[in-house]
């Protein structure tokens, strides 16, 4: 497919950054994917790496495809994370969380120099907010955490998988909150912070230090 060609040449676009003794963060999704296999490669002849992983899938492949993982207490300072994102408006704000690792994406990020975000073209918004909004809650009292968010949204509803919740690899629960167009998204992560039982938002702002764009004709952009 045409948006895998995108993906694999944001993904693959990103790996050339990085060099051999970095310790990095590996995001999570299907852009980063591509990443994640280059490095593999680049591993296997000789890179020297030490990645900490956004969720235990991301944690699989790159152990599949031969990158060390760490964890936190080997380092506290990454120089770069690579990560996707599902919309990127044109301050490099992002919305994160589709596939549910905001949260260790979050920390992940802000402990790197450098935070490089992959995306294919579609992902691009004058506004963000056309993707519902992921935000992390605690299960205990979710219905009421669940009810201050609906003030804000009141389209907002609990993610589900199946017929059941869906639980984050932090045992938490996800709100999306479907806005169409978030005007200020600095006042709304505020809003949302100050909510008890808001672990975090899918909101990144001010974050990104690089995006490479990925086009379905197998170029790239980057911004
Ligand atoms: C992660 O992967 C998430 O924050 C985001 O939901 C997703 C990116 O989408 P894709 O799978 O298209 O790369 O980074």
């Amino acid at each position: 497919m045409e948006i895998n060609l995108a993906k694999k040449a944001a993904g693959e676009k990103a790996a050339e950054y990085v060099e051999s003794g970095m310790n990095i963060g590996l995001g999570t999704g299907s852009t980063v994917y591509y990443t994640i296999l280059k490095l593999g490669e680049q591993v296997k002849s000789g890179m020297k790496l030490k990645a900490i992983a956004t969720s235990l899938a991301t944690e699989k492949l790159a152990k599949e495809c031969g990158i060390p993982i760490v964890d936190f207490s080997a380092t506290q300072e990454l120089d770069l994370t690579i990560d996707g994102a599902d919309e990127v408006d044109g301050k490099w704000n992002l919305i994160k969380g589709g596939g549910g690792a905001l949260m260790r994406e979050k920390i992940v990020a802000a402990a790197s120099r450098e935070f490089i975000v992959v995306v294919d073209a579609s992902k691009k918004v004058d506004y963000l907010g056309k993707f519902p909004l992921p935000v992390e809650v605690i299960p205990f009292g979710w219905e009421v955490t669940l009810k201050h968010i609906k003030a804000l949204c009141r389209t907002a509803y609990l993610r589900t998988k199946g017929a059941e919740i869906f639980v984050t690899d932090n045992n938490n629960y996800i709100v999306d909150m479907p806005i169409k167009s978030i005007i200020s998204p600095k006042q709304l992560e505020l809003q949302l912070r100050e909510i008890p039982g808001v672990a975090v938002t899918g909101l990144f702002i001010g974050m990104a230090s690089k995006v490479i764009v990925g086009e379905t004709d197998g170029k790239v952009v980057e911004l």
